[in-house]
């Protein structure tokens, strides 16, 4: 597969897309705006970005609570993802939705409340293109503290058996929220759980976009071709708390914390992109003020909209309202 300029300068752009919006929305969690749930990748932009960018706009996303990356990257504007979480209309769940942000126009799933439904829903998104014939994958992206949920087992276990198109691609950041994965697994890389389901599992530097990018695009290439799933695990580290109402320091040392910030996966793009001769300080700051620019914009979107209606309470909720209203009426 070959590396263009084009392809780095996407990779850095949607990173600094990612980064920038999930910097603005934590401070619209400190301002009251978002007060809902919010859990934030930052740290995780290899990831969310790198493994996001190979798919088309009809291949199925799966994301765990971290998926605010990922939904961009797969093309939903900043205004309506940051709108959900504030509960507005112009949000791509018309604001009923927060954390549970999905678009089935663009393929993105969404969230499974309980951790471990992704898996058993990537699954069914899988079955279902092999099924009708079409050449869509299913990507899941999951923590490493999640894969230790029975449904992975059910998940990878039937993909691999029904050879579907599924791509499992494990974001391991060692922390279940407070848990180290030391405390709940004898096994350093949860990619090496794949071979017990006869498939592939990859280990990647979660950090490297490009090598995300490069094992992923593999997976999709397989999957696409009827040969199955494929476990990708990239190691990386949250810089923030499990969610925007802790901070992460009560259960982690403020040193690791830093260490990994200093392994920032932009600050690695940007360098390979300067070092390598592939472009100029200038051509990179002149993305970054473009990036700022457009969100600065689809932030002002979405503050201007206004809060769902109270007739609209029962409206894109239930598949059929009005048995749900007759049910009630009971
Ligand atoms: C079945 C179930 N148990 C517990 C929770 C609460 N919970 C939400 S996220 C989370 C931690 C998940 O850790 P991991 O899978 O490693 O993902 P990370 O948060 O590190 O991205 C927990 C315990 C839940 N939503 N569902």
């Amino acid at each position: 597969m070959e590396i263009t300029k084009s392809l780095m300068l996407e990779l850095y752009e949607k990173m600094l897309l990612n980064r920038i919006v999930e910097e603005e929305m934590a401070k619209l969690v400190i301002e009251k705006k978002i007060f809902g749930a919010l859990h934030l990748g930052i740290g995780h932009e290899a990831l969310s970005v790198g493994a996001t960018l190979p798919m088309r706009k009809d291949d199925y996303l799966v994301f765990s609570h971290r998926g605010v990356g990922h939904s961009l990257t797969k093309g939903i504007p900043p205004s309506q993802i940051v709108g959900e979480f504030m509960g507005r209309s112009i949000g791509c769940s018309k604001g009923k939705g927060g954390v549970h942000l999905s678009d089935y126009s663009r393929g993105v799933l969404g969230i499974s409340g309980s951790q471990g439904g992704n898996f058993v829903i990537a699954a069914g998104a899988g079955l279902r293109a092999k099924m009708k014939g079409t050449d869509q994958v299913a990507m899941c992206f999951f923590g490493e503290g999640t894969s230790n949920r029975g449904p992975f087992h059910e998940g990878v276990n039937m993909a691999a058996v029904w050879k579907l198109p599924v791509i499992f691609v494990c974001e391991n950041d060692t922390y279940s929220f407070s848990t180290h994965q030391k405390q709940v697994m004898l096994i350093d890389n949860v990619a090496d759980r794949a071979a017990s389901y006869g498939i592939p599992g990859v280990v990647v530097d979660g950090n490297d976009v490009l090598a995300v990018y490069q094992a992923v695009n593999q997976a999709v290439e397989r999957a696409r071709a009827g040969e199955g799933p494929t476990i990708i695990e990239g190691k990386t580290y949250r810089w923030c708390g499990h969610h925007e109402f802790e901070d992460g320091t009560k259960y982690r040392d403020k040193a690791e914390i830093e260490a990994w910030k200093q392994k920032c996966p932009i600050i690695r793009v940007e360098k390979q992109l300067i070092n390598y001769g592939t472009a100029t300080k200038k051509e990179l700051k002149q993305i970054e003020e473009q990036v700022k620019e457009n969100i600065q914009k689809e932030l002002e979107l979405a503050n201007n909209s206004p809060v769902p209606k109270p007739e609209e309470l029962f409206t894109d909720v239930y598949a059929n309202p009005e048995v749900f209203q007759r049910g009630i009426s009971l």
